[in-house]
């Protein structure tokens, strides 16, 4: 990143603030960046309170794994009600990711199982290296997902590889996933963080309303009937268009001063 990003230690996370960019990393290598209950809240904490400066969110794990999933350390006895409120503090912290201001780009290698899929699937971009390989043990624990997973993984790769992994453990290595649409992208090792930072930039670049849409009115759309999505869709493009980033980036490409589409 370039010269002077600006470190702020939340003890279970690194944060690196670098102008549009911010870099989250999981930052619990020496317990494959389980997630306890003071990770999640930092998750919830940073996300929330991300700088008015920040366009787009990376967010990656240190060590060898992305994330392993729920602390199996940290689980304690809790009684239905518990159980229930634990579970939401998951889905309102990455409901903070998903439904945030900023789009985030998740950089996904070695383990990414049970709770750690849960959370990359919160994110709008996933970039897998090749090390990368996707489990949901649950099932083997004894337990079920919480952290949003039965709400957002089928949308992804459909509720039947979804049952499938949680009953058989299987599990999906990094070009799987990229086929069955868990990751959008699979780099070598150790390119992943170049890879994101590449499509973060990218994504930094687009107007702040556009990426607002996507990330709030197309996966709200894609929800819809069509009539109610068409409707909605109208609305969206014609609030987007109206905004004046629209008409300046328009007018710069009919002036031949904005980049053409190719495939590169
Ligand atoms: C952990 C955890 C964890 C590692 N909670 N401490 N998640 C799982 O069922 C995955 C369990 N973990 C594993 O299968 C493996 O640890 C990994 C494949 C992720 C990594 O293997 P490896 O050989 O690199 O590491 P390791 O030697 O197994 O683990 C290193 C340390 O991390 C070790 O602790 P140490 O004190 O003995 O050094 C492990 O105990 C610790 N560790 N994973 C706690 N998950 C909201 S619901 C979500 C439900 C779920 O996520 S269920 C899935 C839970």
């Amino acid at each position: 990143m370039a010269t002077s990003p600006s470190t702020s230690d939340h003890s279970l996370l690194r944060i690196e603030h670098d102008g549009a960019i911010t870099h989250v990393r999981l930052n619990r290598p020496a317990k494959r960046n389980a997630l306890n209950d003071t990770l999640v809240a930092q998750l919830q904490s940073t996300f929330t309170n991300l700088p008015a400066e920040t366009r787009v969110v990376l967010l990656s794990g240190e060590g060898d794994h992305f994330s392993a999933g729920l602390d199996l350390s940290e689980l304690e006895e809790r009684n239905v009600a518990e159980a229930v409120m634990h579970s939401r503090s998951w889905h309102a912290a990455f409901e903070h990711i998903q439904f945030g201001r900023v789009p985030v780009v998740a950089v996904l290698h070695g383990a990414v199982v049970g709770g750690g899929l849960e959370l990359a699937v919160a994110a709008h971009v996933r970039v897998a290296e090749k090390s990368a390989f996707y489990g949901l043990p649950e099932g083997q624990r004894g337990i079920f997902v919480g952290g949003g997973g039965s709400a957002r993984i089928p949308r992804l790769i459909g509720a039947a590889r979804m049952a499938d992994m949680m009953l058989t453990g299987h599990v999906y290595d990094a070009d799987e996933g990229l086929r069955i649409g868990i990751s959008q992208y699979v780099v070598e090792n150790g390119q992943g963080f170049a890879k994101g930072l590449e499509l973060a930039r990218k994504i930094a670049a687009n107007a702040p309303l556009s990426n607002f849409a996507v990330l709030h009115a197309l996966p709200r759309i894609a929800e819809m009937g069509q009539g109610e999505g068409l409707f909605v869709e109208s609305l969206m493009a014609a609030i987007a268009s109206g905004d004046p980033a629209a008409k300046d980036r328009i007018r710069a490409f009919l002036e031949g001063r904005a980049g053409k589409v190719s495939k590169s």
